[in-house]
């Protein structure tokens, strides 16, 4: 399978995250796309770097203004210190319900919390590079399904999914998969359904789709009630204006099984049949695995096999986003069986 991979990837490697009051080293780092390069070449794919500017998509499922504090967020965060080279920023306060949004505050701190929806998305002096990097890919992927390719992969990091329209969260900065499902739209597929398989749940990309009848957000993921991102992803989000009825969350309890899972990818195809959707891109997070550190489902490597092979019963121009997965030295086979069973 074509598959798009970005060296500035390595770029991005904070050192560590918070986790219970302590840092901790981060589980979202390069290892997991080197894991993920080394399988697939083994396994004979195509790897390609992103051939297109992703740049005017951005501004479709981005605020100008966020976008901006990314790109620029390094350099403001060297420039309180120049010690700040060696450390990494993190937010410490946001505006929540009775504070306000629309000013933006000068403090960088204060602005790095109106653009985090928590302190889980570290950043370092490559984060815009290798976010952008993600981007293209993703551009580059709905180019290649629009030029007549059946199938591509990004295997892209940083994830997007938790990203919204002005917010980083969850490890994502850029909403990877809204840029794909945008290119699609804007390269004439007039009905585009997005499928995310991420543990957790796409709070980002529902938020960004969440008016819209042309892109399908159908998500599969662990019940809000008890998993990250907690304050979205309930059943009863079905779209609003125009896109009502076209937001589909199949929550599922912590611990499910592979039976249960695969039930709801049932329910959530038969939804994206009746969209008579002109293209599929799916937010392919792997950490449904049962080995994940910090995820319950009970996914085993053949799960992932049968699951290529069910989207590929789809029948539609497929794009894979690398979302989730923190087995690392697992994911890159979890990710060439998906390829495989596609191919199968
Ligand atoms: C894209 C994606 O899968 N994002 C998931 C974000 C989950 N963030 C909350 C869990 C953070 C736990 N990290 C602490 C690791 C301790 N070993
Ligand atoms: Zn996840």
């Amino acid at each position: 399978m074509l598959t798009f991979v970005t060296p500035e990837q390595a770029l991005h490697a904070p050192a560590d995250e918070f986790f219970r009051g302590q840092r901790v080293p981060c589980l979202e780092n390069p290892t997991r796309a080197r894991f993920v390069e080394d399988a697939l070449r083994a396994h004979g794919h195509a790897l390609r770097p992103p051939t297109v500017d992703s740049a005017p998509l951005l501004a479709q499922v981005h605020a100008p203004r966020y976008l901006d504090f990314l790109r620029g967020a390094w350099d403001e965060w060297l420039a309180l210190d120049a010690a700040n080279a060696q450390l990494q920023p993190f937010p410490s306060v946001w505006p929540v319900r009775t504070l306000r949004s629309d000013v933006e505050p000068a403090n960088f701190v204060a602005r790095l919390g109106l653009y985090s929806m928590d302190n889980g998305s570290p950043m370092a002096a490559g984060t815009w590079s290798a976010a952008k990097a993600a981007a293209d890919a993703a551009a580059s992927a709905a180019q290649a399904l629009l030029a007549g390719e059946r199938a591509v992969f990004c295997a892209t990091r940083p994830p997007g999914h938790h990203a919204g329209p002005d917010f980083m969260g969850g490890y994502c900065f850029i909403n990877n998969a809204a840029v794909a499902a945008q290119a699609l739209r804007n390269g004439g597929a007039a009905r585009v359904a997005l499928l995310d398989v991420d543990y957790h749940h796409g709070n980002g990309t529902q938020a960004i789709f969440y008016e819209r009848a042309d892109v399908l957000f159908a998500s599969i993921h662990g019940d809000p009630r008890t998993e990250y991102p907690f304050y979205l992803g309930h059943a009863d989000e079905t779209g609003a204006g125009a896109g009502q009825g076209f937001n589909l969350n199949l929550p599922l309890p912590a611990g499910s099984t592979a039976a249960v899972w695969f039930d709801a990818l049932e329910h959530a195809l038969a939804r994206i049949a009746r969209h008579g959707a002109d293209a599929l891109v799916v937010s392919l997070g792997l950490d449904t695995f049962a080995g994940d550190p910090i995820s319950t489902f009970q996914l085993q490597a053949d799960d992932f096999t049968r699951l290529g092979q069910r989207l590929a019963q789809a029948g539609l121009p497929t794009a894979f986003i690398l979302e989730g997965g923190y087995a690392a030295a697992e994911l890159g086979h979890n990710a060439a069986q998906v390829l495989q069973g596609f191919e199968s």
